[in-house]
């Protein structure tokens, strides 16, 4: 009998079922120059869900997310589907090079990782991370995350602060970073908004100009031009 229990454990020690609870620690590094990210929020949930899809149209939640930063709805939504939630790590926006930390002990069945945050200023720009696998073998992960665009409006670059975060409404809510000029023409027209694709796809980073109070954009492309991966998470499974 002692000796069938032993085998038994050893199974179930070699192969971990992927449903299985697991304790995680987890970094979340914003990688730009000259971008903020807005209040994060991070899910574990079953694999059939998803925070937001590449190539998919964006729902409200999404849109409400990358236009304004307002990510009640997704946190809503991903909790309605079994998943677990961690909004807001950072205590606010987390800034240009800097981190945030949190951990998070997943209960089983919720196997993938998900995050979404805006980033300022944009349009509708986000980081995201989408349905990642998390490891059933105890050690340190790393992801890079790229920018993505919700194609819900048109990256118009100019500023609109404050009532650009209501989703439809045109305009960057808010520039954290104080370097955002005013008076553009517009980089591209606001409606329709057919400049890109009306699905979620990788964002073509802001284009900017050095005319603070002209031209086409109120970014300046000196400060808030960015490249991907925008952001990195480091997974510690324990
Ligand atoms: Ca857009
Ligand atoms: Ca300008």
């Amino acid at each position: 009998m002692k000796r069938k229990l032993m085998l038994a454990s050893l199974v179930a020690a070699l192969s971990p079922l992927s449903s299985q609870a697991a304790s995680l620690d987890i970094s979340v590094t914003n990688l730009t120059g000259g971008i903020y990210f807005t209040p994060l929020l991070i899910a574990a949930h079953p694999a059939t869900t998803h925070l937001f899809q590449a190539g998919k149209a964006a729902g409200a939640a999404v849109q409400a997310m990358a236009e304004g930063g307002d990510t009640a709805a997704l946190k809503t939504a991903a909790e309605a589907a079994g998943g677990q939630t961690i909004a807001n790590p950072a205590g606010g926006l987390l800034g240009p090079a800097l981190a945030t930390q949190t951990t998070l002990t997943t209960t089983a069945g919720n196997t993938r990782l998900s995050l979404a945050a805006m980033m300022l200023p944009t349009n509708d720009g986000f980081v995201g991370l989408d349905g990642w696998e998390i490891p059933t073998a105890p050690g340190t992960y790393t992801i890079d995350l790229n920018a993505y665009d919700a194609g819900t409006e048109a990256n118009t670059e100019l500023m609109n602060a404050g009532a650009g975060g209501a989703p439809g409404v045109p305009g960057i809510p808010g520039d954290p970073s104080g370097k955002a000029g005013s008076g553009g023409t517009g980089v591209v027209a606001a409606t329709p908004n057919n400049a890109e694709p009306n699905v979620v796809h990788i964002h073509r980073g802001a284009l900017g100009d050095t005319n603070a109070t002209g031209g086409t954009s109120d970014l300046d492309s000196r400060s808030h031009r960015w490249l991907n991966p925008v952001a990195r998470v480091t997974v510690v499974v324990k």
